[in-house]
């Protein structure tokens, strides 16, 4: 079934997105068209041209398998609106009917196109950094917003490496075997500061799905989130500051958010591609957006299937869990404290998989030094950590994610913490020293 997906989501997000990641030209909307997995460029573009459409960009991996990603993103000019047609898609008399109206019926009746939806729909970093007082107009609660308490390189020379967060999945118990050595993780976010002490020769590559370039400049993060995202991952050992869970994991930076945290779906698409055609091993997105989205869906399959390890945060709604945390292709990661509660922003669901410390988690800040933020997002590097210690153990190739998650299921247990049920923690916590082999 085809279906458009349009207006509300945007009108939801509409505040936060007045700055998100530079797309169309001025006036124009973009769309993303998902089309059959085999369709490959000249297919996608032999179907637009039909609709007088040019893509602006394709997102495919052009296989000959079902598990492919086949999208292009097309926009449509000022005045011009496939939206508008929705309403109005049986249109009697073609004569009479816009140019839009004409355009969605066509779209509508090619057999290429599976789906088609805005790329308007903004994503956040969960939590939303409030940097600049963006929480505003959102409608998460204010739970989610992190706390900021940054913590002078000073102080943090004085207290011990290990966090709470790090403790309390044992991380230092695997240490010994393995620190997740030469395991490749991605960190789908804001970009990440390589110059970070904490960081720095840990980043050996990126992307940057906004301005489409390889280039470091590129994805050198300039909101936060991504680096303290990465200390929690792979933050060094060295005694000094702090460490995260896979120390020797090798990081890239998958930069799909802009400096507010926001970003657009067609680029969190491109980020998540990117990922699976450069080998990753794991990918931690912690982001997400209350919508399914076909073509996100599809690149998270196809990444799945490529062999990479999906970590994503399960959202600060307190509701239902987000996208893509919901999909059976990731691992969603609730949020708890150091008191092994709940936060009361954390998401919840049967699609959450695991819980992990995401209150007041002391991790690299932007720029140098550290700072402690709240929120799913700091959850799910936990577990991008974890998978990491499982992969270094051979788990790549065996059995690929299912390997991993099932490894990572083995060493969970569920917090025994009174009225946490599984939709709020899943399998519960994991413990890294049973991890270790
Ligand atoms: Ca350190
Ligand atoms: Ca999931």
């Amino acid at each position: 079934m085809k279906k458009l997906l349009t207006g509300l989501m945007i009108a939801a997000f509409a505040a936060a997105n007045a700055s998100a990641a530079p797309a169309p030209k001025s006036g124009s909307k973009r769309y993303i068209v998902t089309f059959d997995a085999k369709a490959n460029q000249k297919d996608r573009d032999a179907a637009l041209g039909a609709l007088e459409l040019k893509a602006a960009k394709h997102i495919a991996t052009n296989g000959d398998t079902d598990q492919e990603v086949s999208v292009a993103l097309v926009d449509v000019p000022a005045g011009q609106s496939l939206e508008t047609g929705i309403g109005k898609a049986f249109c009697k008399n073609p004569q009479k009917c816009s140019m839009a109206v004409r355009r969605i019926v066509s779209i509508e009746a090619d057999k290429r196109v599976k789906w088609i939806e805005s790329a308007q729909v903004s994503f956040q970093a969960a939590p939303m950094p409030s940097f600049n007082g963006v929480m505003a107009g959102l409608s998460m609660p204010k739970a989610g917003a992190f706390v900021q308490n940054p913590m002078a390189s000073a102080i943090a020379a004085q207290r011990k490496e290990e966090t709470w967060g790090i403790n309390r999945v044992h991380a230092p118990a695997a240490w010994p075997i393995t620190e997740g050595k030469g395991v490749k993780v991605a960190v789908i976010d804001t970009g990440i500061d390589a110059s970070h002490p904490d960081l720095s020769g840990s980043v050996d590559g990126g992307y940057s799905a906004i301005t489409k370039t390889e280039n470091p400049a590129d994805y050198q993060d300039d909101n936060g989130h991504g680096t303290h995202v990465s200390g929690t991952i792979a933050g060094h050992r060295d005694g000094k500051g702090v460490v995260g869970v896979a120390p020797k994991a090798r990081l890239y930076a998958v930069k799909v958010l802009d400096a507010d945290g926001s970003g657009n779906l067609s680029d969190v698409i491109d980020g998540i591609v990117w990922a699976a055609k450069n080998h990753m091993d794991v990918a931690n997105m912690s982001l997400g957006a209350p919508v399914d989205s076909e073509a996100m869906h599809r690149a998270v399959r196809f990444a799945r299937g490529s062999g990479v390890v999906i970590v994503a945060a399960a959202g600060n709604s307190g509701q239902s869990v987000g996208f893509p945390g919901a999909y059976d292709d990731t691992i969603a990661v609730a949020a708890s404290d150091s008191a092994d509660k709940l936060a009361g922003f954390s998401s919840r669901g049967p699609e959450v998989d695991f819980i992990a410390p995401g209150v007041d988690v002391l991790s690299a800040k932007m720029g140098g030094g550290f700072a402690s933020y709240s929120g799913t997002s700091m959850a799910s590097p936990h577990v991008a950590g974890l998978a990491a210690l499982v992969v270094s153990q051979g788990y790549v190739g065996l059995n690929g994610p299912d390997g991993v998650f099932a490894q990572l299921k083995k060493a969970a247990t569920p917090l025994a913490t009174q009225g946490l049920t599984a939709e709020m923690q899943g399998a519960g916590m994991i413990d890294a020293g049973k991890l270790a082999r």
